[in-house]
């Protein structure tokens, strides 16, 4: 039996040969002499009772870790880098210009090489991002402690002879940006520091950035390559745009595009056409850098070349799936909604109307979080049947980090319940509701007669041969079957995180920025699932002797669904605005929750969703809609023309080429 304290575990490839055969063999259970379990105890008893001279005073593990202390200020710096220990950087840098005296070689030279040492193990898949990120902040440190120094060179020099001394030598300049009307950013945070730790100079623009700023920066800082990132669907518009002006603007430069929504075959489709000087659609950060220094090396034409020619082919297979798609019209689709039965809406609730959940105790939110996302974020994969967490710490390869990085995160939310770093606050409401063909209209009474507010529905239209077409319509009850209800939430976990997080980069932690925000996510999410269950056992109350743990929640174990609007069962965007103006959040919460011009709230860390609780209705995908419905729902909207609905269901909605 042990116990192991995964924070101090060493990389597996720094543990010496010798020590790791014998570890391995113990582990294993398993060796040539079979006297593997001999050796190991004479092991332990010797680091338990060390000889004197080795001891040197100390415990002997302390002894062995804080060996590498006697090397070089290079190797120290280096050794201090790989391993994100920056507890001794600011000494060991200063060391390093009191010799070398220019700060920009030491920059250019240990510590670009350390960097570099850390981006070819990343590569090799020896490290791990979280892993990175702790050696990007270390690399910051020390960069910090140079600037001053720098500064008052650049002033000297600049006095003596009038000319600036020359900046780093950077491999190349990137620049970053969410675009537009988006908000998901850690992706783009986590891209940025892999670039970073690779050398390339990184101007991260943020979040919502309008492309002619993207533009302005570009050219105002001379950048290499420009890299977009956007998650939901109207991002991938924006981008298209993005790819129009930096043509209209005659720029030449490389256009880098990624994210969750982002696809080759949406970019090799819509975005690569409008913009020839080269579009690249990057998967994850770990393959930013080729990208990159494939788009600033010697071979940068023909690697755009050929990637033009693939996006090509792409694109040519797209336009032939087109031609194949099998279409209902949309008056078949309605007569094929699913027929729930009526006499199974819940009674209801027991109370109406909007609540404010203020500053909800964070305690009682900790409960409700799925950590599995959590890993995700630092693209921290297990194996099968070590995928989800908690058993993605049994898994051998990604285990050890991923207990580490969890370690640090209940630290975290430790330090955040304290300290009150995070609110959380939200707004729950139920009302009485009917549909009415597609769509959902909301009563202020129990008369049902105008409809106060109406949520639209798109229904499923690709012709699968299947027997239903499902809208999220068809689970209330019809005006005249049944007297039904909608309850929806908006939520965040993040109120306070924009200030922190700025203290935390301006501070040079980068590490601890990311890792912030992935918290308040989570916080969010678990948020969200806390409001959700709220609903079910009490405030509406369809559900009061719900027994399910949170094992049973993730797996959506309970009755009813609460898709978002955004989400595949209702992918249009605007649909926030009903929900938002129903919960009249922002009166209630005083403009603590916002939502923007593009439908994106604020702070980042929250969502919202609507409540259904038949039990019979479930979660889908719309999947593609065609002009017929895409004319007819405009319409219902009230809307002049189809040219709102094609933006905002966007390409990977429409089912057709858009004029
Ligand atoms: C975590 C998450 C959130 C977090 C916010 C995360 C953040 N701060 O960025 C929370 C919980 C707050 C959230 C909220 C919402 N979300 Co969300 N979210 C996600 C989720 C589950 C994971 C995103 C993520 O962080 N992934 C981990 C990071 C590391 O991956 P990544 O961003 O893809 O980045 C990697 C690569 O793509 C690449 N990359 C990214 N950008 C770039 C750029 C360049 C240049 C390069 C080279 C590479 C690159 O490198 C990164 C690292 O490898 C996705 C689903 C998914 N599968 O992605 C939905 C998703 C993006 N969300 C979605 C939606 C709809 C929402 C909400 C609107 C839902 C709602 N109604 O409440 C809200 C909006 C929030 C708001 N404030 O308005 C939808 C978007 C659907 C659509 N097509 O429009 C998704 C796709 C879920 C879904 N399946 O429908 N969300």
């Amino acid at each position: 039996m042990s116990i192991v304290n995964p924070g101090g575990l060493p990389r597996y490839c720094d543990i010496d040969a010798k020590s790791r055969k014998m570890f391995e063999e113990v582990i294993l259970n398993k060796s040539t002499d079979g006297k593997h379990v001999e050796r190991f105890l004479e092991f332990a008893e010797q680091v338990k009772n060390p000889p004197k001279a080795a001891a040197g005073g100390g415990a002997p593990g302390a002894a062995a870790q804080e060996e590498w202390r006697n090397g070089t200020y290079t190797e120290r710096m280096q050794y201090g880098l790989i391993n994100g220990i920056d507890k001794f950087i600011q000494g060991d840098v200063e060391e390093a210009r009191l010799d070398m005296k220019v700060p920009l070689l030491i920059i250019e030279g240990p510590l670009m090489q350390g960097m570099g040492a850390v981006g070819d193990l990343f590569g090799a898949g020896k490290m791990f991002l979280p892993q990175v990120i702790k050696s990007a902040r270390v690399m910051k440190k020390a960069v910090a402690w140079l600037l001053p120094f720098m500064e008052e060179e650049k002033r000297i020099a600049a006095l003596e002879n009038g000319t600036d001394p020359d900046q780093p030598k950077w491999n190349g300049t990137v620049l970053m940006a969410t675009v537009k009307g988006d908000v998901h950013d850690i992706g783009k945070n986590i891209v940025g520091v892999v670039l970073g730790c690779n050398n390339y100079k990184v101007i991260d623009m943020g979040v919502m950035v309008p492309c002619q700023k993207i533009l302005e920066k570009a050219i105002e800082e001379k950048v290499d390559v420009i890299g977009l990132s956007g998650l939901i669907t109207p991002s991938l518009d924006e981008m298209v745009f993005a790819a129009e002006s930096m043509s209209a603007s005659g720029f030449k430069i490389p256009l880098m595009i990624g994210g969750a929504t982002t696809s080759k075959r949406h970019t090799a489709v819509k975005i690569a056409p409008k913009y020839k000087p080269g579009v690249i659609h990057v998967l994850d950060a770990s393959r930013s850098c080729t990208v990159v220094s494939s788009c600033l090396s010697g071979e940068k034409e023909s690697y755009l070349e050929d990637l033009k020619e693939e996006y090509i082919e792409i694109a040519e297979e797209y336009y032939a799936t087109l031609i194949d798609k099998k279409w209902k019209t949309l008056e078949q689709a309605q007569k094929l909604r699913p027929q729930l039965d009526w006499s199974k809406i819940p009674p209801p609730p027991k109370s109406v109307g909007n609540h404010l959940m203020q500053d909800y105790p964070l305690d009682e939110i900790i409960q409700f979080i799925d950590w599995t996302p959590f890993f995700q974020v630092y693209q921290l994969r297990g194996k099968y049947p070590n995928r989800d967490y908690p058993s993605i710490f049994n898994d051998q390869r990604v285990g050890p980090e991923a207990q580490k990085l969890f370690d640090e995160a209940q630290e975290m939310l430790q330090w955040i319940k304290e300290k009150k770093i995070l609110k959380a606050t939200g707004v729950i409401g139920i009302w009485p509701a009917n549909s009415v063909g597609d769509d959902i209209e909301v009563y202020t009474d129990e008369s049902r007669g105008e409809a106060a507010f109406k949520f639209y529905g798109l229904r499923q239209q690709l012709d699968t041969d299947t027997k239903e077409y499902w809208c999220q319509g068809d689970f209330i009850a019809p005006k005249g079957a049944g007297n039904d209800y909608i309850a929806a939430f908006a939520a965040t976990g993040g109120l306070g995180c924009g200030e922190q997080r700025k203290m935390f980069e301006d501070k040079g932690e980068i590490d601890k920025a990311i890792l912030l925000e992935a918290v308040a996510d989570r916080l969010a999410e678990a948020f969200a699932e806390l409001m959700h269950k709220r609903i079910r056992t009490t405030l509406w109350g369809f559900a009061p002797d719900e027994n399910l743990d949170l094992n049973d929640l993730l797996k959506v174990k309970y009755q009813g669904i609460r898709p978002a609007p955004g989400y595949p069962s209702q992918p249009d965007h605007r649909e926030k605005k009903t929900l938002w103006d129903l919960l009249e959040v922002d009166k209630l919460t005083s403009g603590a929750l916002d939502l923007t011009e593009s439908y994106m709230m604020l702070p980042g860390a929250s969502v919202c969703a609507l409540v259904f609780s038949h039990p019979e209705a479930q979660y889908f995908s719309v999947g593609q809609v065609n002009k017929d419905q895409v004319a007819a729902y405009s319409e219902r909207r009230g809307e002049a023309d189809v040219l709102g609905t094609e933006r905002w269901l966007g390409s990977t909605v429409l089912g057709y080429e858009k004029r």
